[in-house]
């Protein structure tokens, strides 16, 4: 059994654990406390301590610098996804960093300022903290202040992927790729709070979201 530890907002975790309902895989969640990597440090022998990991009976998987991929590439593997097509190496490379930090970098802002509404209130003091000493103090007011601009912004930094998706049902063509649920990740932590949508009215980007909402393998090979 695949076992995924996570915290549900988390953009990374979210990414995961798309991939592994969209391979109606058999799996558990693991839910940890985000002030609490015990567990993480333990299983990885400490090695690590960020989410998500996976342990696979007796593997532990875990990821060795920002932007590696090696979570979702030891599940396709195990999982026979294709999500990582010798074709689209490199291309894939280049997206997901833009993803993982131009978009997710906008996106957790905006999800964060309603903190208070996900976190639960045994965890708040130590989410704020962790936050605050990365990112200086007062920053969630300071994202609270520029909402506005953070969403123009994410708007903006989103165009690429709507042209992307002009006349195809994903990213990079007719069959999802690990790109698709990389942005699918970023996106769903974006929208975690459930005081956003995605920008636009009937984008491709909407209809694309909506799909990989409810993609299964099954259904992708079908076409
Ligand atoms: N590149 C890693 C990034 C993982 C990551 O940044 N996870 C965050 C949670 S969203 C984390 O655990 N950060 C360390 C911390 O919160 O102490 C991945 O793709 O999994």
């Amino acid at each position: 059994m695949i076992e995924l530890i996570q915290f549900a907002w988390s953009p990374f975790c979210l990414v995961q654990r798309r991939i592994l309902e969209y391979a109606q895989a058999e799996f558990e969640i693991i839910d940890i406390p985000p002030s609490d990597r015990s567990l993480v440090w333990r299983l990885t022998r400490q090695r690590y301590y960020e989410v998500p990991i996976v342990q696979h009976g007796p593997t532990v998987v875990f990821e060795i610098d920002q932007d590696s991929q090696v979570v979702a590439k030891y599940l396709d593997d195990q999982l026979q996804l294709g999500l990582f097509p010798r074709s689209w190496a490199g291309v894939q490379n280049i997206l997901w960093r833009y993803f993982e930090h131009e978009i997710e970098g906008i996106g957790f802002r905006l999800n964060d300022i309603y903190y208070q509404e996900f976190v639960p209130p045994d965890e708040r003091l130590n989410y704020l903290r962790f936050k605050e000493r990365k990112f200086g103090h007062g920053c969630i007011n300071q994202w609270k202040r520029d909402q506005e601009h953070l969403l123009n912004e994410l708007a903006h930094q989103l165009e690429p992927c709507e042209i992307m998706l002009t006349g195809k049902d994903y990213l990079l063509g007719e069959q999802p790729l690990f790109v698709d649920f990389d942005l699918y990740g970023m996106l769903a932590n974006f929208l975690y709070s459930g005081h956003y949508k995605l920008p636009g009215i009937d984008t491709n980007l909407q209809r694309w979201y909506e799909r990989l909402q409810r993609l299964n393998k099954a259904l992708a090979l079908s076409k």
